[in-house]
């Protein structure tokens, strides 16, 4: 007899697969399998995937995922599908922050309709720098959050946060350069939790990659929860070379360039070496509105999506 039932994956293993069923006894844990072509790299199962399961009780695989229901989005980094929220982690030190990856972060959530959240941590170890930090995402208007575990600034806010945008079936992931305490945020919002931390490599100030997984966890349990994912950190490397979307796709990716977009002198300006007198983009940046480092970012990935562009043309 072969059963169907549909859930969603919250965690994967081993070529395990946990996943969440809501049933008419309520919610069900069930471990599964994947069906041969999901294991592959272009089709394999991601935490986040709703997915169909197959109860086959004539083969001795038992629960096995038969196919991935259609995506909303999916990312390489952290590798995970069907976000509405990306809480982009960082701290003001130990590690410190690397703004260009956090615009990348930036981007790459809003090419793949997901919402930017900011997250500065650590607050407790420089609390100017952490206002200073904010400013910038609050100047793009970027939700963002000043916090620190240690005292527990800000914490509640984020709580507040994540219960009125997240609760109501929204999933949403932690991701940040390993070390910024993603973990132990999660851990200081969510009394519950018990997620393994540890303290960062004192000789380089890096973390040591103590989260492995990507896990999914329920904000309130229920039919109504919220997903939240704590996922591995990433390290320097992971985003130094940018092919996340195409060079055409880059300007929507920064969304307060987009009122100046056409008001340049050139309507060709890419507005990479322009002084401010030809770039309106430029030009919003000496006058102090759109952040400099900002700019800096967009430049950079511009940088790379064009030389990835000339060595295919
Ligand atoms: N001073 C201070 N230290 C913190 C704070 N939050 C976390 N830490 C410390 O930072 C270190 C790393 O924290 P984790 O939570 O393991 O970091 P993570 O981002 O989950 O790291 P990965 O799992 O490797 O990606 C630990 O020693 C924490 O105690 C904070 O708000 N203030
Ligand atoms: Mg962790
Ligand atoms: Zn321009």
């Amino acid at each position: 007899m072969i059963v169907t039932k549909y859930g969603k994956v919250v965690k994967g293993l081993g070529g395990l697969y946990e996943t969440r069923v809501v049933t008419e006894n309520g919610i069900e844990r069930l471990s599964c399998r994947a069906k041969g072509v999901l294991k592959r790299d272009e089709e394999k199962v991601l935490i986040g995937d709703n997915v169909k399961i197959l109860l086959d009780d004539s083969t001795p695989d038992g629960l096995v995922i038969s196919e991935i229901v259609e995506r909303k989005n999916s990312l390489i980094r952290p590798p995970m599908a069907n976000l509405d929220y990306l809480f982009i982690v960082f701290a003001v030190k130990k590690p410190s922050p690397v703004i260009e990856t956090v615009d990348k972060l930036v981007a790459i959530s809003v090419h793949n309709g997901i919402t930017p959240v900011i997250v500065i941590t650590k607050s407790d170890l420089d609390a100017e720098i952490a206002d200073e930090l904010a400013g910038i995402y609050i100047k793009v208007g970027i939700p963002t959050f000043v916090t620190s575990s240690e005292d527990r600034t800000g914490v509640e806010p984020l709580a507040e946060y994540i219960q009125r945008e997240v609760v109501g079936g929204k999933t949403a992931a932690f991701a940040g350069a390993s070390g910024v305490g993603k973990s132990t945020l999660m851990n200081a919002l969510f009394p519950g939790l018990t997620l393994a931390t540890a303290e960062i490599s004192r000789k380089i100030e890096r973390g040591r990659h103590t989260t492995r997984h990507v896990e999914i966890f329920e904000i309130q349990g229920g039919l109504d929860t919220g997903f939240l994912a704590d996922t591995p950190g990433f390290s320097l490397i992971d985003f130094a070379r940018f092919d996340f979307f195409s060079l055409e796709e880059i300007i929507p990716t920064f969304p307060e360039f987009l009122p100046y977009v056409g008001k340049c002198r050139y309507t060709d300006c890419a507005h990479v070496g322009e002084g401010a007198d030809e770039c309106a983009i430029a030009k919003a940046a000496l006058d102090g509105i759109i952040p400099e480092s900002r700019l800096e970012s967009y430049r950079s990935i511009y940088k790379v999506l064009k030389e990835k562009k000339n060595n295919y043309d």
